[in-house]
């Protein structure tokens, strides 16, 4: 319709000047018009260049009284040419609106005298108002004290108006658009010599293909585990939220009065409350060094008790992880070992911008004979500096299971501050002693959390969005691989 209207035009015409003017003598849409020009465009019948201008349109208040009549005009009607009528009996012929805003304008263009009587002051008047509307929709110019009170009387507003001017033949016009075969077809292989195909567009954007979507933090986690897997740690298995009070704690030489231990910031279960078993050598050992030290320690002094061990709980670190795997490699002969865990845990604490209830803890733990706080200080460099954290300091800090302990700090040229990155330090000897490891072993550690790194990466301010049932899904959807800095080895 369009299209042949605009081809046809052009085939005895040199071009189009206005595509707005077009569409209103041919009596065309003029959104369907321009549609028909951009596409005619991308297939070069045509060349248009791009028209914007404002134009005034009738609001909905405008059309009424461009179709009716304005207020005023009725209101002026529904008095009695001669004598008055009383207030009260006009407003009851008149519609409430037509009478508030009716009685307003006549009264301002001086046309009744208002009272409790209501009397013409004029015999005859204009409705200028209509009119105004009407030539506005002919898109006949106004002038512009008119046009100034129908704006303030919200009766138009202006409009941005987009359309094409100088529309001509483009190089392959045609009064008829030729249907270019899209697909070699068992019909069209009889006469595919005459036909002529659509050039293929090697630069189309494929259809997005609806798939699964990996969660920001899985993507992060998979790029950390590629940087423990390539400085040689491997996996611990961490698929047990549900630990005992020994290895979340009692373990780690952290004393069973400690404020973390209680329900204030630990999930205790309710069903199991309590834990099967305990490697009964290895507790008494565990015993000992909490109430009267041993291996130059002398302990916490106080009486440990065996049901505050048991005491099952969602694990509040994978440092209890970490806690059965030194444990287990105490059992064989010693060798060293370099182990990285990152799962869920649990903390009760106050939920804010960037704290919930759980929580992915990234640990990294090297286990070998004679390793230094100078080891400690090394791997954490290189580890960051693959994460893109160069520049580190170290501040010293206190954690019940590690001597000496530091929380790490990285500048972060984005957000221009130095930014806690996580923890670390020495396990103590009070930890690993009991469980049976040779004299010199040390055993160096860290940890960040996983939430932390991908808020930060992707900019996710708060971690509602991230993580929950307030997740944004869009924001799963829609969100590139984001590459922290990695350099491969
Ligand atoms: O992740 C943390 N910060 C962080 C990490 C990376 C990062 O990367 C950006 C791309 C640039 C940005 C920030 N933190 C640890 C530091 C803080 O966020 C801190 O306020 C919150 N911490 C959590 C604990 O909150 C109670 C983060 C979590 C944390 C803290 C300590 C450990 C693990 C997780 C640990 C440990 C540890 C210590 C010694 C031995 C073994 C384990």
């Amino acid at each position: 319709m369009a299209e042949t209207a605009i081809l046809g035009f052009l085939q005895n015409n040199e071009s189009i000047p206005d595509s707005g003017q077009f569409a209103a003598e041919h009596n065309l849409d003029h959104e369907e018009v321009k549609n028909v020009i951009k596409s005619l465009q991308g297939f070069r019948y045509i060349e248009a260049k791009e028209l914007k201008r404002e134009t005034l349109v009738l609001t909905d208040e405008g059309k009424k009284y461009a179709a009716e009549g304005s207020p005023e005009i009725h209101f002026f009607s529904a008095i009695p040419e001669e004598g008055s009528i009383s207030k009260d009996d006009l407003e009851k012929k008149l519609d409430p609106s037509v009478f508030k805003i009716g009685s307003t304008q006549a009264a301002k263009k001086k046309w009744v005298a208002m009272g409790k009587q209501v009397s013409r002051k004029v015999q005859h008047v204009e409705d200028k108002v209509k009119e105004s509307l009407l030539q506005i929709q002919q898109g006949l110019e106004l002038d512009k004290e008119s046009l100034n009170s129908l704006k303030t009387r919200k009766l138009i507003v202006t409009q941005g108006w987009i359309g094409y001017s100088d529309i001509q033949k483009g190089p392959s016009y045609a009064p008829k658009r030729k249907i270019f075969a899209t697909d070699l077809t068992r019909e069209n292989l009889q006469n595919w010599k005459e036909l002529e195909f659509k050039e293929y567009n090697f630069n189309a954007k494929g259809q997005p293909l609806e798939a699964g979507h990996l969660h920001p933090l899985l993507k992060v986690r998979k790029q950390f585990k590629d940087i423990f897997c390539q400085m040689g740690f491997e996996e611990m298995p961490t698929n047990n939220f549900v630990e005992s009070s020994f290895w979340n704690f009692d373990a780690l030489f952290q004393p069973q009065q400690h404020p973390a231990r209680d329900s204030h910031d630990t999930f205790f279960l309710k069903a199991p409350s309590t834990t099967r078993e305990l490697p009964e050598d290895y507790v008494e050992r565990v015993k000992q060094v909490h109430e009267s030290g041993g291996y130059g320690s002398r302990g916490y002094n106080y009486e440990w008790k065996r049901e505050e061990a048991n005491k099952n709980l969602l694990r509040t670190h994978t440092t209890a992880v970490s806690s059965r795997m030194l444990y287990a490699l105490a059992k064989g002969p010693f060798t060293p070992k370099k182990y990285f865990s990152i799962d869920r845990v649990f903390r009760n604490e106050a939920v804010d911008r960037t704290h919930l209830a759980e929580f992915h803890q990234i640990e990294g733990l090297i286990c070998d004979r004679g390793l230094t706080l100078g080891d400690l200080i090394g791997v954490l460099q290189e580890f960051f500096r693959r994460l893109g954290m160069p520049q580190l300091r170290f501040k010293p800090a206190y954690n019940p299971y590690t001597e000496p302990s530091m929380e790490i700090f990285s500048y972060h040229e984005g957000l221009e501050k130095w930014v806690e990155i996580g923890n670390s330090g020495m396990f103590r000897p009070e930890m690993l002693q009991p469980m049976g490891l040779p004299e010199d072993v040390r055993v160096i550690a860290w940890g960040l959390s996983l939430e932390r790194p991908t808020m930060i990466l992707y900019g996710i301010d708060n971690i509602r969005d991230l993580f929950g049932h307030k997740v944004d899904l869009d924001l799963i959807k829609r969100n590139p691989i984001c590459r922290v800095g990695i350099e491969s080895s």
